[in-house]
């Protein structure tokens, strides 16, 4: 078992789930180089629009295909399910990537973009990875046994008056114009900052870290989020039920922030925590 673990927390972790996320450290890290390869050039989006503004390139494709082939020969009888390919095999444990989160930055040689691989026991996330390689981070979590941002332990911040705050709301055409834009208003009457970067998992992850205060999606998928579960858990954050209102099979709503501001900004966009 790895000192590093134990050093972390009280208990030792089930070996089973910890040798899985270093496992799936060194696997993100071949991907993320990978994809930093395969990276376009700063300029005009490269790739296909799979819907409006819902970027693909040939490095979504080609990352899954890597992480997929790579987990199935470490551990053969997890299950798999990724952004692009769907669920390609069932398992109690299961591995949920998303090959490139920000597609729509990476795609005009943005930094903001990241490697993105959950693991879930069940229904439950344990743990994930997330590497933004052009940002050099690195987020790791094993539930019970803290998060960490390139190996230092993070937590939620600790800001408290929302007109201190910063909070990013995800933008895609899933949600109609006037419900994006009254949540926007909602954000703004607390007085707080609004952000929108175009990667749900850097957001929540900072979210994690306590870069932002709060994160808001109204239409995310499973892929997007299940690094940053386990991380956002270990992190101190609140988070709304996602997994439970639909998010484990379907598009959902998530609602993600530090523990001292979640029930006023929960009220404002009414998204319930519980
Ligand atoms: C993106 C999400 C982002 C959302 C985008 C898109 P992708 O994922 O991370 O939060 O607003 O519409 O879904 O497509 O880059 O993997």
């Amino acid at each position: 078992m790895s000192a590093f673990w134990e050093l972390c927390s009280m208990s030792s972790p089930d070996p089973a789930i910890a040798c899985r996320l270093e496992a799936a450290r060194a696997v993100v890290h071949d991907a993320a180089c990978l994809a930093m390869s395969m990276r376009p050039p700063p300029g005009g989006p490269a790739g296909k629009q799979k819907a409006a503004q819902d970027w693909l390139t040939e490095t979504d494709g080609a990352v899954e295909t890597f992480i997929a082939e790579r987990m199935k020969a470490l551990f053969p009888d997890d299950g798999f399910q990724g952004e692009e390919g769907g669920v390609a095999r069932a398992g109690q444990l299961r591995w949920v990537v998303d090959p490139i989160d920000g597609t729509s930055n990476y795609a005009r040689g943005r930094s903001r973009w990241c490697v993105s691989l959950g693991l879930l026991d069940g229904d439950e996330p344990v743990a994930g990875v997330i590497e933004a390689p052009a940002l050099g981070e690195v987020y790791t979590a094993l539930r019970g046994h803290g998060a960490f941002l390139n190996g230092k332990r993070i937590q939620a911040s600790p800001v408290a008056d929302p007109a201190s705050a910063m909070i990013e709301m995800g933008w895609s055409n899933r949600v109609p114009k006037p419900v994006f834009m009254e949540k926007i208003d909602a954000i703004m009457d607390l007085g707080a900052m609004p952000r929108s970067g175009g990667s749900g998992a850097l957001a929540l992850a900072d979210v994690a870290c306590g870069r932002l205060d709060g994160y808001i999606e109204i239409v995310i998928n499973l892929w997007d989020v299940a690094a940053a579960l386990p991380l956002l858990a270990e992190a101190g954050a609140y988070v709304s039920p996602f997994l439970r209102d639909g998010g484990l099979t379907g598009p959902a709503t998530i609602l993600a922030a530090n523990p001292h501001i979640a029930d006023v900004l929960s009220k404002a966009v009414s998204i319930p925590l519980e």
